[in-house]
């Protein structure tokens, strides 16, 4: 039934959602057919007969008043209890839930175990009760899991939260619902639903160890600090430059009209400063956040950043190459 026309039900809630969404659906079908039945059968058994036909007196029917009244009263009576009856039970979060914690920011989601592990994939387990404790370094966002019908705000200087036990195993689709900003339409994510064992394997193998190498470190923050939203790997443009090829160019244009050669001191006074310098093209909206960055993670990414120059050395005129297309993007 769910494959039709409403998305996959997988969560415990979902059924309880899709049923009442039907059974409204069903009567306001089955009112709408005996409305419009009855105004066709009106229109054909009283239309005027002859010019000078004057309408019988109508007649008051107190059966008819009552049921009018009646039925319907007793239809709202049970959608109102039925709807607030799952409304209490999604809104009220069971204790002793597993809780993950979501950080929306421009234009990503962030999600960190309680064992300090962070992800860009939500990953969950199957028939486990989960709490998304959420908030929002910048704007409104929304959480919206259309397999789980769980929905919900995401503000900026306050949490919001969700729960739900998801019921099947898969990926599912996670989409912010409020407009957010140019790159809104890009902050979609994956919501993996893995059995419990899975799930705390995956959760061990994917701990921090300390001594992760440099460009390992910057690759993560890339995903975590939410750099992805707006830099490419791949040389497409998004809110900012692609990464590709950035390192080492020379004569790298500026607003200012100024150029400058892209070394590791540029990379660093562009994260830690990035309204100093605004690269010839694009809007000053970096995020100022990451002069807080500590100086280890700034080498990461950093070397993460010089890597992806590595992959694809520019050549003499790439820079100019690759503005022109990325302006066909
Ligand atoms: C909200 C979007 C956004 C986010 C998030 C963001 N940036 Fe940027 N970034 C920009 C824009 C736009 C520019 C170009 C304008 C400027 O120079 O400030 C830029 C410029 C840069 C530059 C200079 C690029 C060049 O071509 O010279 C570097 C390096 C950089 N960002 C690194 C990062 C890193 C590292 C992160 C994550 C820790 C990050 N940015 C997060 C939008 C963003
Ligand atoms: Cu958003």
């Amino acid at each position: 039934m769910g494959d039709f026309w409403l998305p996959e039900a997988a969560s415990s809630i979902a059924p309880e959602v899709d049923g009442l969404f039907l059974f409204v659906t069903s009567v306001s079908l089955l009112l709408l057919a005996g409305v419009t039945g009855a105004i066709i059968y009106f229109v054909s058994r009283y239309r005027r007969q002859h010019p000078g036909e004057r309408p019988a007196p109508v007649k008051e029917s107190r059966a008819l008043e009552i049921s009018w009244i009646v039925v319907p009263t007793i239809l709202v009576l049970l959608v109102f209890n039925w709807g607030f009856k799952s409304y209490v039970k999604m809104n009220t979060t069971p204790s002793g839930t597993y809780e993950i914690q979501v950080r929306a920011q421009q234009w990503n989601f962030l999600f960190e175990y309680p064992n300090g592990v962070t992800s860009d994939t939500l990953y969950v387990p199957e028939g486990e009760e989960v709490k998304m404790k959420m908030s929002s370094s910048d704007v409104l966002h929304g959480f919206y899991i259309p397999a789980f019908r769980v929905k919900y705000d995401v503000l900026p200087n306050r949490y919001t939260s969700v729960w739900f036990e998801p019921t099947k195993q898969g990926d599912y689709d996670l989409f912010c619902t409020e407009y957010c900003g140019t790159g809104h339409s890009d902050m979609n994510k994956v919501v993996r639903v893995v059995s419990q064992n899975e799930f705390q394997q995956w959760l061990e193998q994917k701990a921090t160890p300390k001594d992760i190498p440099l460009p390992q470190l910057g690759e993560r923050l890339y995903t975590q600090q939410g750099c992805q939203g707006c830099h490419s790997l791949d040389g497409s443009r998004k809110t900012g430059p692609s990464f590709q090829g950035l390192y080492g160019r020379t004569n790298h244009k500026m607003t200012d009209g100024s150029s400058v050669t892209v070394d590791e001191n540029y990379l660093r006074q562009s994260i830690l400063k990035p309204e100093e310098r605004i690269v010839d093209g694009y809007q000053n909206v970096m995020p100022g956040s990451y002069s807080s960055l500590s100086e280890q993670e700034l080498s990461g990414l950093v070397e993460f950043i010089k890597e992806q120059s590595d992959k694809d050395p520019p050549a003499g005129d790439a820079p100019a190459q690759a503005a022109t297309g990325q302006g066909a993007n």
